[in-house]
């Protein structure tokens, strides 16, 4: 266990952000802290009241299984349990627990004198389930417009939303999140590709640094943007392609209620023709 010496260095309380030395211990490799608790507790109790939602019916065909959001009747109020209530409780323990995890990652970036870069990037993702569960319901004036908790059923959901729009394709704001996906796919196949090369030489030859690396990619494409320059990059392609996707499903609604083509008539609308 080489990581005994350093462990003893970081493993001391401190860099808590709430209740000081309340949880601030560790179980075995894991720490605990006040997040590691509440984390745990939104994630049980969202999870259980999931299987009770499952067993009021009507399947428990895992693909079929669904939990649904209120009626749009019940705009932006609370609804009984069995009518879409469940479905906001558990939309509590989910935002309780994403936001719990982010803060334990706080912590421990703190305890061992790290940057913040973990959680930074985290909450991009948690900006976007937000940005569908409660923004766009909310500026839409109904929690019915949330998606609902089933693997089939939020598959629908995305079909029918999409369609509402006529072809989702031609929002802007999902060209640009698809597009970011994508290079980030590219990216971290490139990265990822060129680690596992230079780490893998002929037999009986050293393993290979970050000189190959920068060569391999100069004599390629003619450009090496960097040993640490990839990960800037990977970061920034990865958050951008969470922010467009919050971004392009909380115009589509609240900003834009026709179909996406007919947004690019202010291309044919331009006064130079
Ligand atoms: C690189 C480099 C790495 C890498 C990769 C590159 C030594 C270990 C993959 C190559 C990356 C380039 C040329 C940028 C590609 C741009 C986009 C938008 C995908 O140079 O430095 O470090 O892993």
């Amino acid at each position: 266990m080489a990581m005994l010496s350093f462990e003893k260095k970081y493993r001391v309380r401190g860099g808590t952000l709430l209740g000081g030395d309340l949880f601030d211990f560790w179980v075995g490799p894991f720490y605990v802290g006040l997040f590691g608790i509440s984390a745990v507790f939104f994630a049980t109790l969202g999870t259980l009241l999931i299987i009770y939602g499952a067993s009021l019916g009507p399947t428990w065909n895992l693909w079929q299984i669904s939990i649904a959001p209120p009626d749009l009747s019940y705009g932006l109020g609370m609804a009984p349990l069995t009518e879409g209530g469940l479905w906001q409780i558990i939309t509590i323990c989910a935002l309780g627990a994403f936001v719990s995890w982010a803060l334990r990652q706080v912590e421990i970036a703190r305890k061992l004198g790290m940057g913040l870069h973990i959680p930074f990037a985290f909450s991009f993702a948690i900006f976007a389930y937000f940005t569908l569960v409660v923004i766009r319901p909310v500026l839409l004036g109904g929690w019915g417009h949330g998606f609902p908790y089933g693997i089939f059923s939020h598959l629908d959901w995305v079909s029918n939303v999409g369609y509402q729009f006529l072809h989702f394709h031609y929002n802007p704001a999902h060209m640009l999140a698809i597009s970011f996906f994508f290079t980030t796919c590219l990216a971290l196949a490139m990265h990822g590709s060129l680690i596992l090369s230079v780490t893998n030489p002929r037999t009986g030859e050293p393993v290979k640094t970050g000189e190959h690396e920068n060569t391999v990619f100069r004599d390629i494409v003619g450009y090496s943007i960097g040993a640490l320059g990839i990960h800037r990059l990977g970061l920034f392609l990865a958050i951008n392609a969470a922010f467009w996707s919050a971004v392009c499903i909380v115009i589509s609604g609240p900003f834009w209620t026709r179909g996406w083509p007919e947004w690019w008539n202010w291309w044919l609308e331009l006064p130079i023709w």
